[in-house]
């Protein structure tokens, strides 16, 4: 681990990942001018060409670039953008009379990007199993079938002996939902466990989010240096979308003490944002070729649209039994007019939604409640409070006490709280409670350990990796996005049947 490269970082996440100046030592990489002069060119060139990095610093490539390969590379740089494309061609001759190439190309600021590494040859079949694969996917039924199957196909792509799907939640916490590990050796499952945020820190996600794929072929590989021209050393060259790019040396040291010695990631994007990845361990040095890795990029990239349109098309289906309940309701409350305050059937209609066990409701001062609920003075306090500090919009915590301490007083009963404003005197709620649920978390290791300096003040990762159970007390289960959209549809109902049932609104009107 090289001491400049982490002795003045506060954190892991303000370190500057994308600028190693370094790259993996399975291929060379290029920088050149819009004008295709050579500005930059990684230290192991020669063993790949034949030709020292001082000969090509300073040349125009069409001094060294076979006719036919610049003509080829040339077309596709017209092509790259300033945006995030990377660009693959295929046993590309580079060099005249020497094995051809597999080559990523892309833009970074004003340079085109050139990295290569000796082509395997293999793309067609490649592309073939891919074509397969995802035909074979779409059988996948539920949900954890689908990630499972997602997983075993990337196995079967790339040859990892372990293949994890690992999802990412709200605060960046991950936890490893699918598995597939295979061959002698492969260790423990870690399917269940959780890790915490810091372990892929806030930079290294937004990296996965320009791109997709990331391999460290070799954790004990030495990062090669990237030698520039004089005019070109001073600024550094941005990595971010550099295949090859080195890898961070906290990073290096995490997968060591995890028993890694390989290790690849896929991003899993769900509608723009980075949902998961596929994580994938091998115990000896590998990389599958270009080809089979590019293939398992679009794999990726269509797992996740399909994984995309299932969690849309299962929102949709929730979405749809809120609006038969919240249809209900308003024909209800049409010819009752006393329904409003009958808790008894308003849990009865809302319980199934968006599961509770007690439902209480403030209405001119008055509270009438059902099931598990704190007593009428605390829900007072409870609504005086949502008051003055929600300002009549929805609320809802699995944790009450952490926002309202007050609420402590009923952890007995009551611990999470969805609050829906009924739009009538300033404190009119109906209150959904949920009681304590304990769970008990597995990470990976004490969480709290994770993000400190190690022994010799540097930032470190953590040693151990044995599973470390949390409890998690005076929580109630969490209220699930699509539980909080039901609450809006029911908050729309109760509204629009508090006005029909006063006459306010014809009952052809929407
Ligand atoms: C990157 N950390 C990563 C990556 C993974 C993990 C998957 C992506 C790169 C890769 O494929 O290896 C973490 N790997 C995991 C987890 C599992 C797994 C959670 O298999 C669970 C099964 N990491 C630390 C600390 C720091 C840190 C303390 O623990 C910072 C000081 C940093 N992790 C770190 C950095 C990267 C990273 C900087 C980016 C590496 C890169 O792309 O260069």
């Amino acid at each position: 681990m090289t001491e400049a490269a982490t002795t003045d970082l506060l954190d892991c996440a303000s370190e500057p990942i994308h600028v190693p100046g370094t790259v993996q030592s399975y291929g060379f990489l290029l920088a050149l001018t819009l004008d295709w002069a050579i500005t930059r060119v990684s230290a192991n060139v020669a063993a790949f060409t034949g030709l020292p990095p001082a000969a090509w610093l300073g040349s125009i490539a069409a001094d060294l670039i076979a006719p036919q390969a610049l003509h080829t590379l040339r077309n596709q740089a017209a092509y790259l953008r300033e945006t995030d494309e990377i660009h693959r061609l295929f046993a590309i001759e580079l060099i005249a009379g020497r094995p051809p190439f597999d080559i990523a190309m892309h833009r970074s600021g004003d340079a085109i990007v050139i990295e290569a590494e000796p082509a395997m040859l293999d793309e067609r079949e490649a592309a073939a199993l891919v074509r397969a694969m995802l035909a074979r996917l779409k059988h996948s039924e539920a949900l954890p079938a689908f990630l499972r199957d997602g997983a075993r196909h990337i196995q079967a792509l790339t040859g990892f002996a372990r293949v994890m799907v690992y999802r990412f939640d709200a605060d960046g916490h991950g936890e490893v939902v699918a598995e597939a590990l295979r061959g002698a050796g492969t260790g423990t499952p870690y399917l269940g466990l959780h890790y915490p945020a810091g372990d892929i820190p806030a930079q290294a996600r937004a990296l996965y989010l320009r791109s997709a794929f990331r391999i460290i072929a070799d954790v004990a590989s030495d990062p090669v240096p990237i030698d520039s021209l004089p005019s070109a050393a001073s600024e550094k060259l941005d990595q971010s979308l550099s295949v090859l790019r080195a890898v961070s040396p906290v990073h290096i040291e995490y997968l060591r003490n995890m028993g890694v010695a390989a290790s690849m990631s896929i991003s899993i994007v769900v509608d723009g944002k980075l949902w998961g990845l596929f994580a994938c361990h091998h115990t000896a040095p590998r990389l599958p070729s270009f080809a089979y890795r590019t293939g398992a990029e679009l794999f990726g990239e269509m797992f996740s649209m399909m994984l995309e349109s299932r969690l849309r098309r299962d929102a949709a289906e929730d979405e749809a039994r809120a609006d038969a309940a919240a249809r209900l309701l308003v024909a209800e409350m049409e010819h009752d007019r006393g329904l409003l305050t009958n808790a008894r059937r308003l849990g009865e209609l809302i319980f199934d939604i968006i599961p509770a066990a007690g439902l209480a409701v403030r209405v001119d001062g008055k509270i009438w409640s059902t099931g598990a609920v704190p007593n009428p003075a605390q829900c007072s306090a409870i609504t005086s409070w949502l008051a003055a500090e929600t300002h009549h919009r929805m609320f809802s915590s699995a944790a009450l006490s952490t926002v309202f301490p007050p609420a402590a007083d009923h952890a007995d009963t009551a611990v999470g709280l969805v609050a829906i404003p009924l739009m009538r005197g300033p404190e009119d709620y109906l209150l959904l409670f949920r009681p304590e649920q304990a769970t008990t978390i597995l990470w990976a290791g004490d969480p709290d350990k994770s993000d400190g300096p190690g022994t010799n003040g540097r930032l470190a990762p953590r040693q151990s990796f044995n599973a470390w159970a949390e409890l998690v007390t005076g929580r109630s289960l969490s209220f699930t996005p699509g539980e909080l959209v039901a609450a809006e549809t029911i908050r729309v109902a109760l509204l629009e049947g508090l006005y029909r049932s006063r006459g306010l609104l014809s009952p052809d009107v929407q």
